[in-house]
């Protein structure tokens, strides 16, 4: 069985060998799914693997944008449609000078699992550009955004693929490609994005989901020991979409956020980082556009640092909720020594091979990001709901369904790995019951795609 899955993952880099970051998602995923292939042979049958490692289809695209000085600019473009069996394509938008397909497909394929757990009808995919908001003026993004729109609007609709926002594409982005979609197509309404504004059709909560379905996820883990959050001092990585309510929520739950950051450094405040200073820490990002540093010019207490990380600072939790391998093994190392009880992934697959082992083998309760961050998609399925209906569902109401949601896939990842006899193996528990959702539809349509 061993050979089988190894052909499998051999292939992909061969076929592919620049694409490391795509290799190292499919090697964690395959790799638990052994268990599952020996107790299920009907998915060897099926090819099931060859298929889930190939994206159903991609789209790339060139982009031209005018610069404020009125010079033209070329970015490109992706969309890559990963996998359909069980709903439309649906997954994020990454607007960011560090994306190209292998990127972009570790992030279709990690969203094809994620979605299966979620418990809602949605493929996976992904998309963006390497087109890099940073520095940027408005007019520039809107340029920018309302182009790429007049390409990607040829390949989305509500029964076909779904995108939403990720690193760089957040409500100020959505509103531009939403505004041109509609204006090229004649048509409103109809759920081509999610993370849309409240006033056309977003749902409340959404901005909100990521970061507070991590924290509900850790909590369900911390249940599982009779632990709560409570007085807990809690690390936090990246200070978007993800971190800030991941910090909102910790602190609603009485825990202490000590360390914020973004990439030019993090910020370390003993006294905590409280809902007065998160609030000044929004306006900074979200209107501002500025840098973390400028939180410890603000606020008296605070140190700013550039050197090594915040995974060296003692803490309770620890939620990276930045980006892809941002906590190496020396970061877990530090973490482990420094008495760390949970770690909950709000960013996409943060912790690098050799850090989740290390993390595992501590018995730190460990949670992979398809699992801990699958808040944020369940709240758009949620949105598609609520614009199907033509409706919408208060605060209250869209935050109890994300709690349910993310009290489940905690459940569903639990038992899976009780099941396989890995109790308290998260990756191996959501892993298999992702692809179990997910391969068993493929298998029920035949071998189509
Ligand atoms: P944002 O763009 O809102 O924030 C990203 C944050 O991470 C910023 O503080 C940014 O710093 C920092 N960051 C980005 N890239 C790097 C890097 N290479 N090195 C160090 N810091 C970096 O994105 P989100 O909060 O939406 O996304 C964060 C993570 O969460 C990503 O991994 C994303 O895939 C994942 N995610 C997001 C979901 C969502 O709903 N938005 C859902 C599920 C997962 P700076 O400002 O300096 O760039
Ligand atoms: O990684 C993710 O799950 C997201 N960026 C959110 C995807 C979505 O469609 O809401």
């Amino acid at each position: 069985m061993k050979s089988y899955i190894e052909n499998v993952y051999n292939k992909v880099v061969e076929k592919d060998p620049g694409q490391e970051v795509f290799h190292q998602a499919v090697e964690e995923v395959l790799e638990s799914l052994e268990p599952a292939i020996e107790k299920y042979p009907k998915f060897k049958e099926h090819a099931i693997l060859e298929r889930i490692v190939e994206p159903e289809r991609v789209i790339l695209f060139r982009v031209p944008w005018l610069n404020k000085d009125g010079e033209v600019k070329v970015n490109r473009g992706f969309r890559v449609q990963f996998n359909s069996a069980i709903g439309p394509y649906k997954g994020g938008l990454r607007f960011h000078n560090t994306v190209n397909l292998g990127v972009l497909k570790f992030l279709g394929f990690e969203q094809t699992f994620k979605n299966g757990l979620t418990g809602l009808p949605m493929g996976g995919g992904k998309g963006g550009s390497d087109f890099d908001p940073h520095g940027k003026t408005d007019a520039e993004v809107r340029n920018f955004c309302h182009n790429y729109m007049t390409e990607l609007y040829k390949h989305v609709g509500q029964f076909t693929d779904v995108p939403a926002g990720d690193i760089g594409v957040g409500a100020r982005e959505i509103g531009y490609l939403y505004g041109m979609y509609r204006k090229i197509t004649n048509k409103h309404g109809t759920c081509v994005l999610t993370g849309k504004g409240p006033t056309y059709g977003g749902s409340l909560i959404r901005p909100e989901a990521t970061g507070y379905g991590t924290v509900y996820f850790v909590q369900e883990m911390l249940k599982t020991k009779n632990e709560n959050l409570k007085d807990k001092k809690v690390c936090i990585s990246g200070s978007g979409n993800v971190a800030q309510f991941a910090a909102e929520k910790s602190n609603q739950l009485g825990a202490k956020v000590i360390a914020m950051s973004d990439s030019s450094g993090w910020v370390h405040d003993p006294d905590g980082i409280d809902q007065e200073k998160l609030e000044w820490i929004m306006e900074l990002k979200n209107v501002r556009r500025g840098r973390i540093k400028e939180f410890a010019e603000e606020f008296k207490g605070v140190e700013y640092h550039t050197d090594k990380s915040p995974w060296y600072l003692p803490c309770d939790i620890a939620m990276p909720c930045a980006t892809q391998n941002e906590v190496d093994a020396k970061e877990a190392k530090a973490l482990v020594d420094n008495g760390v009880i949970a770690l909950g992934e709000g960013a996409n697959m943060p912790l690098t091979p050799d850090a989740i082992e290390i993390v595992q083998e501590a018995n730190v309760l460990y949670a992979p990001g398809k699992a801990a961050n699958a808040g944020g998609v369940s709240v758009s399925g949620l949105e598609m709901a609520q614009n199907s209906m033509r409706y919408f569902w208060t605060r209250e109401e869209v935050d109890q369904k994300l709690h349910q949601i993310m009290v489940s896939i905690h459940k569903t990842a639990y038992d899976t790995a009780e099941l396989f006899g890995e109790k308290g193996n998260y990756v191996l528990g959501a892993n298999i019951a992702g692809f179990l959702k997910v391969a068993n539809a493929m298998v029920a349509q035949g071998y189509i795609s």
